[in-house]
């Protein structure tokens, strides 16, 4: 047997929605979740790829998800929306307060979509790519499960609480950068320990606070967060964000939440939006070229844009599909057949 079968971006799609409705999500939910796992396949995360599917279906069978969810939109002031997910995927809860984000970033300048009650398993370039493409600066944290040490610790605080920006640009596809304020994500991880393979030993350590090389033991110990004491304090930010600031739950909260089930984290994710024209008036196209030249010098030296791999990944997916392990494929197969 092959060890990659190739599916192409509208199998792979029909493939996350019927395995998603055949846990029992329903029709709005499985139709946005689908496709956020489909953008990672095809744009070469395969971290929050289909391998997602695994653990979504384990989130919905262990009942930590609310699979009929309908999202409820408010607006508490101005310049703010909320959205109550209602424990459904926060895939749903973002699309539902996407428009009126937009439309409130544009009156004011600046607006911040609160998502409420949502479970939280993907990447969250997604959204500030979005609404960059839609002319905005934005920016998205979330925390998730308290699986990562403080700078200077070895016990498990915060959670792996990405960070995504993203940047309008004219005539190209937006700038945008999304990493998790740990070394590396957690999915990572768990596909180093699917492949028996064996991870750097800086990026955690075991159960008993030293570092290892054996993804199982990290992931039952304690993560690390990037950059020392920077990326220990980015990741406390996003908990206060994502957390405290919009009522939700942090890390440390959503695991104890969790009680062993091992689904998906479950809480709050904070998004801001602002408008260049808010800002800059009829002076905000002259201004976005400017910030061009920071990439152009970027380039210049032979470095890359974060994204430019994402988005050359994408160009090779819609011509070619992608692959996907056999033996990820197989399991994935395998959710419907347990049914
Ligand atoms: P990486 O460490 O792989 O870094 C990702 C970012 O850095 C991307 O924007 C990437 O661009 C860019 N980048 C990587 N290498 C370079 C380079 N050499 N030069 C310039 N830019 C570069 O990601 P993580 O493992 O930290 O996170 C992966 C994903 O996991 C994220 O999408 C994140 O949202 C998700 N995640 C979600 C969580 C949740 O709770 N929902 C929790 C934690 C993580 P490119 O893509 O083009 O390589
Ligand atoms: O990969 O760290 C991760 C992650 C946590 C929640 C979703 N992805």
């Amino acid at each position: 047997m092959s060890d990659a079968v190739r599916l192409t971006l509208d199998e792979v799609r029909d493939l996350a929605r019927r395995t998603l409705r055949t846990v029992g999500l329903a029709p709005a939910q499985a139709e946005a979740v689908a496709e956020t796992m489909v953008a990672g396949e095809r744009d070469g995360c395969a971290s929050h790829g289909v391998y997602r599917l695994l653990v979504a279906a384990h989130s919905l069978r262990s009942g930590a998800v609310a699979r009929d969810a309908v999202p409820r939109v408010s607006e508490p002031a101005a310049a703010l929306v909320r959205v109550d997910g209602g424990g459904g995927f926060a895939q749903l809860a973002f699309a539902a307060g996407r428009p009126l984000l937009e439309a409130k970033a544009r009156a004011n300048g600046i607006a911040a979509l609160a998502l409420t009650d949502v479970v939280h398993f993907a990447a969250l370039w997604p959204e500030v790519e979005a609404l960059a493409a839609a002319g905005l600066v934005a920016l998205a944290v979330t925390p998730s499960h308290a699986w990562v040490a403080p700078a200077g610790g070895t016990r498990p605080v915060f959670g792996t609480n990405p960070i995504a920006f993203g940047w309008p640009r004219a005539g190209a596809h937006p700038f945008v950068f999304d990493f998790a304020t740990s070394a590396v994500a957690r999915g990572e991880i768990e596909l180093h320990r699917r492949a028996g393979r064996a991870i750097p030993d800086d990026w955690g350590y075991d159960a008993d606070g030293r570092p290892s090389t054996d993804a199982a033991a990290v992931l039952a110990g304690a993560m690390r967060t990037f950059g020392g004491h920077k990326g220990s304090a980015l990741a406390a930010m996003v908990e206060l964000l994502a957390g405290p600031l919009i009522g939700e739950m942090t890390s440390a909260e959503s695991l104890a939440a969790d009680a062993g089930r091992g689904a998906s984290p479950r809480g709050g994710e904070l998004i801001v939006a602002l408008d260049p024209a808010g800002f800059l008036g009829a002076a905000a196209g002259a201004q976005l070229a400017r910030a061009e030249t920071v990439f152009a010098a970027i380039e210049a030296q032979g470095a890359r844009l974060p994204s430019a791999r994402r988005y050359a990944a994408r160009a090779r997916s819609e011509i070619e599909g992608v692959l996907v392990p056999a033996a990820l494929y197989a399991d994935i197969i395998a959710i419907g057949e347990v049914e």
